[in-house]
């Protein structure tokens, strides 16, 4: 029951805490940091694989749980929609793409946060569009992104 609690706390606190944030004019998106540098291994890998595809934010952090950091990325899709997936970092084997899905058109934010303090690292997607604001917690299961647990998310995916 604790735990149940401490968990529903982690994320309202992660709530209020992408609130105050998504006020940003969605012109930022253009030149804001991509959130990774540009000579990111992941990435660099992310383009050879997608060259057709620009990214517009990235987050880096180890989301499969085997000490090696992985990359989520948002990009704009062939057909200017935003779509995410992550690029899992294999030693010694070609990293893996995972499956594309929906992002948020804008005001994208990617955070990382181990909503049940065990196993995989989740990582929470927040964002908007045309004013509607959403946000979703994921988890990597099977090399593939799972969504765990959102509001609002339909409204500002593209
Ligand atoms: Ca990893
Ligand atoms: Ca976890």
């Amino acid at each position: 029951m604790i735990r149940k609690i401490s968990c529903i706390m982690a994320i309202m606190m992660v709530i209020a805490g992408l609130s105050g944030c998504s006020s940003k004019p969605a012109s930022e998106n253009k030149t804001a940091d991509l959130g990774v540098s540009a000579d990111n291994q992941l990435l660099a890998y992310f383009k050879t694989q997608h060259p057709d595809r620009e990214p517009v934010k990235c987050a880096y952090d180890d989301i499969t749980n085997d000490g090696g950091k992985d990359l989520i990325v948002i990009f704009d899709n062939e057909k200017g929609k935003k779509q995410m997936c992550a690029v899992i970092a294999k030693e010694n084997e070609k990293h893996q793409l995972t499956e594309p899905i929906p992002a948020p058109a804008e005001n994208q934010k990617i955070q990382f946060k181990d909503i049940d303090e065990k196993d995989e690292l989740e990582f929470i997607v927040s964002g908007s569009k045309n004013g509607s604001v959403g946000y979703a917690i994921y988890r990597i299961v099977d090399n593939q992104i799972i969504n765990l647990f959102g509001e609002g998310m339909e409204d500002c995916c593209d």
